[in-house]
């Protein structure tokens, strides 16, 4: 635990909880006004109408008092918002890059993982930049969210101070596949997170199965298995076929082999199956050897 700070999202709901509880004082104030004035100053009650002057004590009463709240509201505001900005020292740091529709989360060794893995208690700062578009990250249990923005790093901090696992998504809407860019953050006691972290070898997502490989990495929002056409061509009986590609502009011909799909995954840019958008993100970096032989045997097989 942090000494002398309560965590951020006590901060966070404390001021939430104070904001709409004078709203609600406020409310119940103005609204049982307006109802006392209908029936006190009712035309029936009131035949002819009367002149009524100004107040001074009321009008100093109405002016200081919602001064002083909303400068309250301010303060904590802006107390709560300057921790948020300045992540303690010692925040372990985890890089996150966002795209076109998943996430991949670098740890200090070279790890990398699709869902976020942190130690209990030990303050994680999170280095957030995107490959292609705008997205924001968003982790309701932690009460943090920070846009991902191509070409820019933005930062966010907070403190995992119980164990379990909680959503994370993106919550600005980045496409066709925004739907799936959710994922989890993992909170782990501090043992568990130290064997996972030594390993420095990233596990093979899915656990070597195709389908959830292929889910995790985010291949799945853009191609189908059942031939279906969507962003990208199907994987179905794509194998073996001839298809016509765009190069450097110009047109040819190749058949889709082991070589062909390795490459369209590293560098999809390089060769576009003709009637598609070049949009798919390159994956060099992201997928391992393994991970892309498991791929690749899988589409051979989906005549
Ligand atoms: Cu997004």
């Amino acid at each position: 635990m942090l000494p002398g700070l309560l965590n951020q999202t006590g901060r966070v709901d404390n001021v939430f909880f104070f904001i709409v509880a004078v709203s609600v004082v406020i409310l119940s104030i103005v609204t049982f006004t307006m109802i006392f004035f209908l029936i006190r100053f009712n035309r029936k009650r009131n035949p002819v109408a009367k002149d009524i002057e100004g107040s001074l004590p009321l009008e100093i009463i109405w002016i200081t008092v919602p001064t002083i709240l909303v400068m309250a509201m301010f303060y904590y505001g802006w107390a709560g918002f300057r921790i948020m900005r300045n992540p303690p020292e010692d925040a372990m740091p985890v890089k996150v890059s966002a795209r076109m529709w998943a996430w991949t989360f670098t740890y200090e060794n070279g790890l990398n993982s699709d869902e976020l893995r942190v130690p209990l208690g030990k303050p994680v700062k999170l280095i957030i930049t995107s490959e292609d578009v705008l997205h924001s990250l968003f982790i309701p249990a932690f009460r943090v969210k920070e846009d991902a923005v191509p070409g820019m790093e933005t930062y966010l901090w907070f403190l995992p101070d119980s164990a379990g696992e909680y959503d994370l998504f993106c919550t600005e809407y980045c496409g066709v596949g925004h739907h799936s860019m959710i994922s989890k953050v993992i909170v782990m006691p501090q043992e568990e997170y130290a064997a996972w972290f030594a390993k420095k070898e990233t596990p093979v997502a899915g656990g070597r199965d195709a389908l959830k490989l292929m889910e995790k990495k985010g291949c799945l929002v853009c191609h189908t298995t059942d031939g279906a056409k969507a962003v990208g061509p199907s994987f179905k009986g794509i194998f073996g076929k001839k298809e016509t590609v765009i190069t450097g502009g110009k047109e040819r011909t190749v058949v889709v082999d082991k070589e062909y799909l390795r490459k369209s995954i590293l560098s999809p840019g390089e060769d576009v199956v003709k009637g598609y958008p070049p949009v798919m993100p390159p994956q060099e970096g992201l997928l391992s050897d393994e991970e892309i032989e498991i791929i690749i045997n899988h589409i051979k097989g989906l005549k």
